[in-house]
Formats: C-alpha cells, sequence, structure tokens
C-alpha cells in the first residue's frame, strides 16, 4: 500500500442507517414509515422480523459511539428518519430534534463528524397514502421542507449531507420515480445553497449504488453495451444531477417513455452536488444484446439498455462468491469504478460512502466473529482504491459498511454486514476480527500523517 496518496482530512468512517439502527419505531412521538409498514406485512421480509427494535441504537448511541471511538474513525454515516421529525405533515417533532441534536453532539465531542443522509429508503407512510410517495411530483416540495428542517437545524454543526441514498436501487422499476428524486434532489440542493451554505460551510452530493459492468469480451458491441448499462444505472442519476439531462444514449433507446425535463428542470439541475457518493460492493458482465430480447422501457431490468447483465461467463463467477448470492469479491471493480467516474464527471470530489462483505447468520459467535473473508474484502478493495487515487482520483473519504451488525432489508437479519456482532437478544456488541483490522488500518494512516 503506498499510505502517502491520501489527503489531509481523509474520512475514515463507518456507515449506517435508521432504519436499519435505530428500531424505536413508536416511541417519543415518531410517525410511522413506509418501512414500518411494509415490514409488517406477512411475506415481506425473509424471516419474518422487522426493524421495531434493529440495534437500538436509538436508546445504545452512547455504547456505538464508544466502538467509533475505539476504531479511530473520523466520521459516522447515518441517515435521519423523516418520520422521527415530521410525524404528521407541517408539525415537527421536538422529540425528534432532540434525538438528532443529542447523537450529533455526542459525536463532535469525540472528534467524529457526523455525515447525514437525508433518506435512506424510509419515509413517512403518510406521503405513500397521500399521493404514492416518489411516484408524485408532490414528493418535491414536501422533500424541500423536510430537508429545510433539517438544515436549519442541524447544519451548525453537520459538514456533510447527502439527499439520498441508492436511489437507483429505489426506483429500479420506474423512470417516473427516478424524475421524481432527481427533481426532488434539486428542490433540497437549491435550499442548501440559498439558505445555509454559505454561512454553514458544508457540502452536499447524493449516495448511488455502483456497480461495476465488465464488457464480457474484448468487442466494441460489448464495450459499448457495458457503457450503455452504467447509463441506464448510475448514469441515470448523475448525468441529469451533473450536466442537467439523461444519458443520450438512454433517451434514444428509451424515446417518450423516459420523462423529459423541461429548460427549467435543466437549468436548476446543473452542478446540483458537492461530491459524489459511492457505494460500491460487486461487478457484474455485460454483454450485447438485441432487441426482441431485451424489451427496453419496461424499467431497469436485468437486460435493460440493450446490455445483459449477469454475474458470470460461461459458468466462470466474475469474483470469488461470498455468503451473499449478488456479491462477488472483484477488488478490481473499485479502481475501475472510481477511475469510469472521475473521468465521466471531470474528477468531482468523490467519497466512498459504503464498501463491505455480507456473512450469513451463524448461532456460533466465535466463528461470525472470525470473520477473515471479510477483512481480505476490505484490504484488497483498499489496495485498487489507492491505485485509483495515485493515479489521480480524488476521492475524500471511505466509509464501511457497517458499524454493527443490522437489519438487512428483505433479508432480515440472516445477513452480517457489521465490523462489530450483534447479539439480537441482549444486544450485546463484539468486536469481529474486521473492526480489529480496521482500527489498526486506520492508525497506519495517523501514524503516518503525524511523522
Ligand atoms: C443498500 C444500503 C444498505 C445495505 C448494504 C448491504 O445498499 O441497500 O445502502 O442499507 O444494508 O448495502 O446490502
Amino acid at each position: 500500500l503506498d499510505r502517502s496518496s491520501l489527503p489531509d482530512n481523509f474520512l475514515f468512517g463507518v456507515a449506517s442507517s435508521s432504519y436499519q439502527f435505530e428500531g424505536s419505531y413508536l416511541s417519543d412521538g415518531k410517525g410511522l414509515s413506509n418501512w414500518d409498514i411494509h415490514t409488517h406485512t406477512p411475506g415481506k421480509v425473509i424471516d419474518g422480523s422487522n426493524g421495531d427494535i434493529a440495534v437500538d441504537q436509538y436508546n445504545l448511541y452512547p455504547e456505538d459511539i464508544d466502538l467509533m471511538d475505539s476504531l479511530g474513525v473520523s466520521s459516522y454515516r447515518f441517515s435521519i428518519s423523516w418520520a422521527r421529525i415530521l410525524p404528521k405533515f407541517g408539525d415537527i417533532n421536538k422529540a425528534g430534534i432532540s434525538y438528532y441534536n443529542k447523537l450529533i453532539d455526542s459525536l463532535l465531542l469525540r472528534g467524529i463528524q457526523p455525515f447525514v443522509t437525508l433518506v435512506h429508503y424510509d419515509i413517512p407512510q403518510e406521503l405513500e397514502e397521500r399521493y404514492g410517495g416518489w411516484l408524485s411530483p408532490r414528493c418535491q416540495e414536501d422533500f424541500g421542507y423536510y430537508a429545510d428542517i433539517c438544515f436549519k437545524n442541524f447544519g451548525d454543526r453537520v459538514k456533510y449531507w447527502t439527499t439520498f441514498n441508492e436511489p437507483n436501487i429505489q426506483a429500479i422499476k420506474s423512470y417516473r420515480t427516478a424524475h421524481n428524486m432527481i427533481l426532488a434532489h434539486a428542490t433540497a440542493v437549491d435550499i442548501y445553497r440559498a439558505k445555509y451554505q454559505k454561512e454553514q460551510g458544508g457540502n452536499i452530493g447524493i449516495v448511488l449504488d455502483c456497480i461495476w459492468f465488465e464488457q464480457i469480451s474484448n468487442s466494441t458491441a460489448d464495450m459499448l453495451a457495458a457503457d450503455r448499462a452504467e447509463d441506464f444505472f448510475l448514469n441515470w442519476f448523475l448525468d441529469p444531477i451533473i450536466f442537467g439531462n439523461y444519458p443520450a444514449e438512454m433517451s434514444k433507446i428509451l424515446g417518450s417513455n423516459l420523462p423529459r425535463f423541461s429548460r427549467n428542470d435543466k437549468e436548476k439541475l446543473k452542478n446540483g452536488l458537492d461530491f459524489i457518493g459511492i457505494n460500491h460492493y460487486t461487478s457484474e458482465y455485460v454483454q450485447d444484446c438485441i432487441f426482441s430480447v431485451c424489451e427496453p422501457g419496461t424499467g431497469a431490468s436485468w437486460t435493460e439498455g440493450l446490455a445483459r447483465r449477469s454475474q458470470e461467463n460461461d459458468g466462470v463467477p466474475i469474483g470469488k462468491p461470498t455468503d451473499v448470492d449478488w456479491l462477488h469479491i472483484y477488488p478490481q471493480g473499485m479502481e475501475k469504478m472510481v477511475t469510469y467516474i472521475k473521468k465521466r464527471y471531470n474528477n468531482t470530489p468523490m467519497i466512498i460512502t459504503e464498501n463491505g462483505c455480507g456473512q450469513l447468520n451463524n448461532p456460533n459467535l466465535t466463528i461470525v466473529c472470525h470473520d477473515i473473508e471479510r477483512v481480505e474484502y476490505m484490504s484488497a478493495y483498499w489496495d485498487f482504491l489507492l491505485l485509483a487515487m495515485e493515479k489521480g482520483a480524488d476521492v475524500r473519504g471511505y466509509f464501511a459498511w457497517s458499524l454493527l451488525d443490522n437489519f438487512e432489508w428483505s433479508y432480515g437479519y440472516t445477513q452480517r454486514y457489521g465490523l462489530h456482532h450483534v447479539d439480537y437478544t441482549t444486544l450485546k456488541r463484539t468486536p469481529k476480527l474486521s473492526a480489529t483490522w480496521f482500527k489498526e488500518f486506520i492508525a497506519g494512516y495517523k501514524v503516518e500523517e503525524s511523522q
């Protein structure tokens, strides 16, 4: 590893999200979120579980901050629960504001920068019921209203904001949803820039799921297909937010199935972020495919953009398989992904907002805590991240997913991503080998910096 390539003030962090961590889903005036309703619907989560308690960070945050302090991280990425701040539309819940104030102040006391996501999937159920959530353009104004409250109450201390976590996953089946989210992002960024940014001196960005698409052969057709796959997955969001419109190839293929931005929208959208948040875990192969097989316009499906995505080539997986079906260890993808984004978006500052590896549940604590695979994963991905940075990529931070094992959406508690093990009966946290590794890794950099 070449440690000299890291900039000053590089953020070393761990990441989390409100629904996956907080629990206390009815405490202190919180309203119900769409995820509260979703997980309480039978059949939606494979082990029938939910985030009612999750890992109880709402109550145990002081202990979790001790763990972060012991790791030596300089930042904590968490999301705010919109339904905790605005349980009923229009009315601010003071207890919700006060919870995040306590969390932020306790982090800062230990020298840990809060890095805040406004929406990490969970939104008030009320918005779903009133107009279908992100399916309606009405969400843009409501999101702006919520974002404004957050900037106003927390922005004196929060210097890193992101509007959405992985909207490209959330909107995967709907161009209309994506369109509304892109404009909602721009609405929040406008408010931040006009009212708060100068005085508060922070940065605002968005977090996308970034799968590296590797062309399956050297042919030009497959090369172009891999480009199209990225257009239909990542550039779908980043092009409008940075350049003011959807990727040209995407508009060409989808025609009138793709919503349009007005001239005003385009002006509002351009240069709409200060940094790009990259969640990178895995890579896939892409092969050119023909129209009749692909049925474009039906939503961002596995073969969209006339590009067939797969995890293997002739039966050989793209990287070492893990316990998680969609996650293969292909660390080269980190360098390729970062270099691709650097080139396409003129080296806009980038932050790795998530990187990590899942393990299946195992009742044996010793086995789960001896997570050699996660250590190998992180250290290999770091090698390739450093390579990209040595070649000039402007990467300003790295967050491991996650601080703790937690509620993994439709997989419930069957998959563990934590640097610390959580016993879901006692809620006891136990460091895994990867926690020790990350701590030593960060410490190595600190020693270097002070020499
Ligand atoms: C996501 C979220 C995380 C996940 C993590 C592991 O990617 O859906 O950002 O909440 O838990 O990525 O799958």
